[in-house]
């Protein structure tokens, strides 16, 4: 299943490992890259100079392509923008925001550009402005969401744009890489099935959240605040929905935010802390290392695209 995208990133499988603030680091990102995946490391809001450690972590461990993802509405964007040129990054995604100033900047310095996309008119905005590919996330992802689904987001860009198409939001295993190929997208991007590999580092009660998580136990609050928030349901994400029911003004929730995600992947605080995890949770079920979790994809995936169905 070579696709534009392995040709485009020099790649072997067409499998990116979703930016997770807080998360993904250098020992996620290199895993998924050595594994033949492409390994990101998440910006988040974290300091500029810990991303180029990171970074640089990332490629003593692998010499294989390893992204980086840009959280656009950290107040650390500019500086990242830059150390990303400075450090040789082959690829940035970006996140919660368009790139637009900082692309002729990527484009002097030979990065590929793929932003994350909600809606058809983001993604020809963003292949105007000379993305290389876009993230089309549905709101079944975990973290800042937006309103439509993977399954009607994914075909609907497919349509709009000629650069290839990556589906994020609700891909956890074979069935759902297979369906994503059959709406039009060239590669797919994982994030929860990730979270719980061997290699991630979040605190184990993080891992042990979303490998018993069900179908109905992630939730979307603040929408309010234009920065909806898919987390597993805990006394946090009540509060939150309390702010939501009596229209609070919106710098509570800064106040119940800050610090929050940082709480639940550092501290393990399952009750104050931000689990931010997609729907597909519920499918998760086991920790692998990140060769075994692509490589189980992959196989069920080709499987089900080269079977002969019968109506
Ligand atoms: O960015 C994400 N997921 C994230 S970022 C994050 S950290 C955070 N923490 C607290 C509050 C907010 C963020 C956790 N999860 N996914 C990619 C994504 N991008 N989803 C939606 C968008 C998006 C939204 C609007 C992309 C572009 C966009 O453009 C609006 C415009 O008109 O510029």
């Amino acid at each position: 299943m070579k696709t534009r995208i392995c040709r485009m990133l020099g790649i072997e499988y067409p499998i990116f490992q979703g930016a997770m603030a807080w998360i993904a680091n250098a020992s996620l990102a290199a895993a998924v890259s050595e594994a033949g995946g492409l390994g990101i490391i998440a910006g988040g809001t974290a300091p500029a100079e810990t991303i180029r450690q990171e970074i640089r972590k990332a490629r003593q461990m692998t010499s294989k392509p390893i992204g980086v993802n840009i959280m656009l509405l950290s107040p650390h964007a500019d500086e990242i923008a830059r150390i990303v040129c400075e450090e040789g990054v082959q690829v940035v995604t970006t996140g919660a925001g368009t790139p637009g100033k900082y692309m002729d900047m990527w484009k002097a310095c030979g990065i590929t550009v793929i932003p994350v996309v909600p809606s058809v008119a983001i993604a020809k905005r963003m292949e105007r402005s000379g993305a290389d590919a876009v993230i089309a996330e549905g709101t079944e992802a975990g973290g800042h969401v937006g309103e439509l689904t993977t399954m009607v987001l994914v075909p609907q860009i497919a349509d709009a744009v000629d650069i290839p198409v990556i589906a994020a939001g609700g891909i956890g295993d074979g069935r759902a890489v297979a369906a994503a190929f059959m709406l039009g997208a060239e590669a797919v991007q994982v994030g929860t099935r990730f979270l719980v590999a061997r290699e991630c580092t979040v605190h184990e009660n993080y891992k042990k959240k979303v490998l018993e998580a069900k179908d109905i136990d992630t939730v979307v609050t603040g929408r309010r605040t234009g920065h909806p928030v898919r987390v597993i349901r805990n006394k946090l994400s009540r509060k939150f929905m309390e702010l939501d029911n009596r229209l609070a003004p919106l710098e509570e929730y800064d106040k119940l935010g800050t610090g929050a995600l940082a709480r639940a992947v550092l501290e393990g605080d399952m009750e104050n802390g931000s689990i931010m995890a997609g729907q597909v949770a519920a499918l998760v079920n086991r920790e692998q290392s990140c060769r075994e979790i692509i490589t189980e994809m992959m196989t069920e995936a080709r499987e089900l695209l080269g079977k002969k169905w019968e109506f």
